[in-house]
C-alpha cells in the first residue's frame, strides 16, 4: 500500500518543534512529511491537546456541578469518585460560600481550614474563601475519599454532602 509506505516514512522522520505561546494546554508541533519517493515533502502543523502533565488530570476525573439557589444547593447531595471535581455556581442573589464542615473553622475535609484561606494552601483546601457572586463559579477537585460536609459560610444554615469513593 502505497499511502500506508507514506504514513510509515511521515512518522518516522517527525521532527517535533514546539512551538511556545500556543495557548497553555495545546502545544503545537512542526512535522516533515516525506514523500514515498523518500524525498522531504514539504511541513505540517499538528495541534496536540492537553498534553503533558494535563492530559493525566482529564483522564483522572469527571466534573460535576452543584448549584448554590435561594433555596441552598441543589443537588445538596452528590456521589463521586475519587479524583472528580465539583464546580458551585451561585445562581442566588446574595453571595455564597462553599466550604468544608464544620463552620467556623472549616477543617473537617483533609488538610483544610479557613486560617489557609490567602495563603499558598488555598488550592488545596475544601474552601472558596471568599462568597461567590451570582453567576460565579469555583471548583474544587476531590482526591480524598469520605463523606465530606459542607456549608454556605455566609449562611450557614445551607449545607451539603459530597461522597467520594
Ligand atoms: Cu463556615
Amino acid at each position: 500500500m502505497k499511502s500506508r509506505y507514506f504514513l510509515i516514512l511521515t512518522l518516522l522522520f517527525v521532527i517535533p518543534i514546539v512551538i511556545s505561546g500556543c495557548g497553555r494546554n495545546n502545544t503545537q508541533t512542526t512535522v516533515t512529511t516525506i514523500s514515498d519517493a523518500g524525498k522531504e515533502s514539504g511541513t505540517t502543523t499538528i495541534t496536540i491537546f492537553n498534553s503533558g502533565n494535563n492530559l493525566q488530570g482529564i483522564a483522572q476525573g469527571v466534573n460535576h456541578v452543584v448549584e448554590f439557589t435561594e433555596l441552598g444547593f441543589n443537588p445538596s447531595s452528590i456521589n463521586i469518585k475519587e479524583g472528580d471535581g465539583v464546580t458551585f455556581i451561585n445562581k442566588a442573589q446574595q453571595e455564597a460560600w462553599p466550604a468544608s464542615a464544620k463552620h467556623p473553622t472549616h477543617n473537617v475535609y483533609p488538610g483544610s481550614g479557613i486560617e489557609k484561606c490567602n495563603t499558598a494552601e488555598q488550592p488545596k483546601i475544601f474552601d472558596a474563601c471568599h462568597g461567590l457572586k451570582k453567576g460565579e463559579s469555583w471548583s474544587f477537585t476531590f482526591n480524598e475519599k469520605g463523606k465530606w460536609g459542607y456549608h454556605d459560610h455566609i449562611t450557614p444554615t445551607f449545607f451539603g454532602i459530597i461522597n467520594v469513593d
